[in-house]
């Protein structure tokens, strides 16, 4: 049977802004206070969207949450109308209002861990949503995230979904952002590559000194063990806590997967040719033939990796069996990156070519290409098991673009949260998304 690697990209929501919520981050860390696009921001998605369809890639789209998420303002205590609510949060703890209001959930490579069916227990496609305990405007993403997953995968004969993990920071769990997988074919059972920054329970395990580590050994042990997958296909590797402090926050700022290819920095991980051994090992008895691309530091600085954003670049097999590279145009700005990157192609890898996106809006908040994406590996039968909403195809992405320049601004500043209007303005949007989407109710204001 035919098996495929879906793309479903976040859709940037309405209140996309800069709102310097990010510690650790460095790009949402030095933009704060910016004026955002959203409209912008959205269709830069969207063209992202489109390429990949256009090049023969199957293509979904993730919808964006409500937001300001009034409900998360009322369970800290404000209280009126929904205006009184975000009035009073705005007088009384504006960073709470900014919280409640991130389109953070466009970066659905947080959203969730999928395992593909050929490598769980149970032969069914397995979701976990991420509880993105780290921040809080990220905690609040994962009930609405649970609901848009589980409309878009509702086939329980084929998809199974769980509840994020305990919300303590012993259990944070920032899904496929630390998760890659290897395999021959993405029909075929492969090796689940999980990646923590640190052990909530065991002191061996080095950690960060300055930014946080996000991803914990044992929340990566325990999605392990919810997904039904077995010791052969699990390989755990603790990434440098040293480039965590310098900016990596996820490691697809720092390393990618896709096949039986990791391109991934050399500072990327600790104890890596244990790591690497593992996982050729591994593999190898899965049938495939695992190779890795190291980029030497003498050629690309882990500095200029988080500033041009190269390893959270999205890698996409081609029918030819070949590679292709999405990268951010940050990439091209930096000299270094981009001599890199020819070389990469002359050396005639598997690595084929490079394409460049224009992201900028999302980038300045941290997000590149691979942070935009959650990775769905299907067979004929699941991918026909999905609700066909969400699949873009030309006509959704004209009637998407339509709707996101009839109902974005396209200038967000700090004060504007504080507009009531805002609310009304996304939750008339968001409310013709789900029928765009035929997602049913999913957001909080459809549901209470
Ligand atoms: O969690 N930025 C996100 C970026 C997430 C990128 N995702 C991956 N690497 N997969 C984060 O730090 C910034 C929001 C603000 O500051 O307004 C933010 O949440």
């Amino acid at each position: 049977m035919k098996s495929f690697e879906v793309n479903f990209d976040g859709l940037v929501g309405p209140t996309h802004n800069y709102g310097g919520l990010s510690f650790g981050n460095v790009a949402s860390q030095s933009n704060s206070q910016q004026a955002s696009n959203p409209r912008e921001a959205a269709l830069q998605g969207l063209e992202k969207m489109k390429a990949l369809m256009d090049m023969g890639f199957v293509q979904g789209v993730l919808a964006p949450q409500e937001r300001p998420d009034v409900a998360a303002l009322r369970s800290l205590g404000f209280a009126g109308t929904d205006a009184q609510v975000i009035e009073r949060a705005a007088k009384e703890a504006m960073p709470l209002l900014v919280a409640s209001c991130s389109a953070s959930s466009m970066w659905v490579a947080n959203a969730a861990t999928v395992s593909p069916s050929a490598d769980t227990s149970d032969g069914r496609v397995h979701f976990t949503a991420a509880n993105l305990n780290c921040k809080y405007h990220r905690s609040i993403e994962h009930p609405t995230t649970s609901r848009v997953l589980g409309a878009m995968f509702a086939d329980q004969q084929h998809f199974a979904h769980h509840a994020a993990l305990p919300a303590v920071a012993q259990f944070g769990d920032e899904g496929a952002a630390n998760h890659t997988r290897f395999c021959r074919d993405y029909g075929e059972a492969g090796v689940e590559f999980f990646v923590f920054g640190r052990s909530a329970f065991d002191s061996r395990y080095p950690a960060p000194q300055k930014y946080p580590a996000r991803q914990t050994l044992e929340a990566s042990q325990a999605v392990a063990r919810l997904h039904g997958l077995s010791e052969e296909g699990v390989v755990f590797a603790q990434q440098n806590p040293a480039v965590i402090d310098q900016g990596v926050f996820h490691n697809d700022v720092i390393a990618v997967g896709n096949g039986e290819l990791l391109f991934h920095h050399q500072d990327a991980f600790l104890n890596t040719e244990q790591m690497l051994a593992e996982l050729h090992g591994k593999l190898a008895a899965r049938g495939g033939n695992f190779q890795s691309i190291s980029v030497p530091r003498d050629q690309v600085a882990v500095e200029d990796a988080v500033r041009s954003y190269l390893f959270n670049s999205q890698l996409l097999s081609r029918a030819d069996g070949s590679m292709l590279l999405i990268v951010p145009e940050e990439c091209r700005a930096n000299p270094r990156v981009w001599q890199y990157l020819q070389g990469l192609l002359a050396a005639g890898g598997p690595i084929r070519e490079v394409k460049v996106f224009d992201l900028k809006q999302s980038m300045q908040n941290g997000g590149g290409p691979a942070c935009l994406r959650l990775r769905v590996a299907l067979n004929e039968t699941e991918l026909a098991a999905v609700n066909p909403g969400v699949i873009m195809t030309p006509a959704l992405y004209d009637t998407l673009t339509a709707w996101v320049n009839k109902h974005y601004r396209d200038a967000l500043r700090e004060s504007d949260l504080a507009d009531p209007q805002l609310l009304l303005e996304c939750r008339t949007a968001l409310d013709e998304l789900t029928q765009i989407l035929k997602l049913g109710a999913v957001y909080p204001f459809q549901i209470n």
